[in-house]
């Protein structure tokens, strides 16, 4: 069979790179690759539940930072594909969690209809269940060429950015969060770094260590990591203000609606603004030792702060 990078190779070879380009074939990839990841067996409804989310579209972000870093780091996709569908696995199942009515109570997920609109609570929380329990198992079955070790590194990484100490702390303080306007600063860095920065890091560090990174490299990427984490979910305060139901895919002003404190809401529009562009300056600088071998996480870096969805 021939390997995704033999097929993407050719590709590779222009000089001038476009990130729009880019980004559109990774995604196919990794669609791909999700597709292929889950069938629908007995019992069908659960499997039709998981695979209705996982293959509901999304900018597949998280995978495409696998990806690249693995890259960057010397590795291949076809080392990584496997964390970097695992990787969408978990992210896809936090947005259901989030969406259920006990959480954020939303109707309109990528576009479609939310999980639990369409299977109900149960289903909905058991998808997620599903698809959280079978990132692990996917990423120990289907990685292939690289160390054992590296491997187990990887999963622990995920089982830490995914739990208490990162994305259900972040869930956690954030409902607390919900009506106290005068939540400081310092709570909400708390709230944005473990919520959405932590899977974003993991991202990041999985690919690097699959490619065995040395502590150097991790410890450079992991700055750009925690930057760029913080600048997403900032980008994201500030299209919940400014984008339309249509570019979002999820219903618009949800903050404002309930009452959640946010960058835009503590600092202003404008600062905030400021604040992702100082967050990715930093990322970016964080790269600077690869020189032209950085510009592809350069690239989407910038992306983070230009994007309208
Ligand atoms: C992880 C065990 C476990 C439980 C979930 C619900 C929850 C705990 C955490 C909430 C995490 C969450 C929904 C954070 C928001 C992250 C965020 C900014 C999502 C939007 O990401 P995009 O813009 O979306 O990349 P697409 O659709 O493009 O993938």
């Amino acid at each position: 069979m021939v390997s995704t990078d033999e097929r993407i190779a050719p590709k590779k070879k222009s000089s001038v790179f476009d990130l729009g380009t880019y980004l559109v074939q990774r995604k196919a990839l990794v669609e791909e690759a999700l597709d292929r990841s889950l069938s629908v067996v007995a019992p069908e409804k659960i499997y039709e539940a998981m695979r209705y989310s996982l293959l509901a579209g999304g900018k597949r972000l998280r995978p495409i930072l696998c990806l690249a870093t693995c890259e960057l780091m010397g590795g291949t996709v076809d080392m990584a594909m496997p964390t970097a569908c695992a990787l969408e696995m978990i992210h896809t199942m936090s947005l259901i969690h989030d969406d259920l009515p006990a959480m954020d109570n939303d109707d309109y997920r990528r576009g479609k209809l939310t999980n639990h609109k369409v299977y109900g609570d149960d289903i909905a929380i058991l998808a997620g269940d599903g698809l959280l329990a079978y990132a692990f198992e996917y990423t120990a079955v289907h990685t292939q060429n690289v160390p054992a070790q590296q491997v187990l590194q990887v999963i622990a990484r995920l089982g830490h950015a995914v739990g208490a100490a990162g994305l259900v702390g972040g869930q956690v303080i954030d409902l607390e969060s919900e009506g106290k306007s005068e939540i400081s600063l310092e709570t909400l860095h708390f709230i944005h770094t473990h919520k959405t920065g932590a899977l974003l890091e993991a991202c990041v560090a999985s690919g690097a260590i699959l490619a065995g990174a040395d502590a150097v490299d991790l410890q450079r990427l992991s700055k750009y990591s925690k930057n760029i984490g913080l600048a997403f979910q900032i980008v994201d305060d500030i299209l919940d203000i400014t984008a339309t139901q249509e570019e979002l895919g999820k219903t618009a002003g949800k903050d404002l609606q309930a009452q959640k404190a946010t960058f835009p809401s503590l600092l202003g529009l404008e600062q905030s603004r400021q604040e992702a562009d100082r967050l990715i300056a930093e990322a970016i600088d964080a790269l600077a030792p690869y020189g032209k071998q950085g510009e592809t996480l350069r690239a989407i870096a910038q992306f983070i702060t230009a994007r309208k969805h």
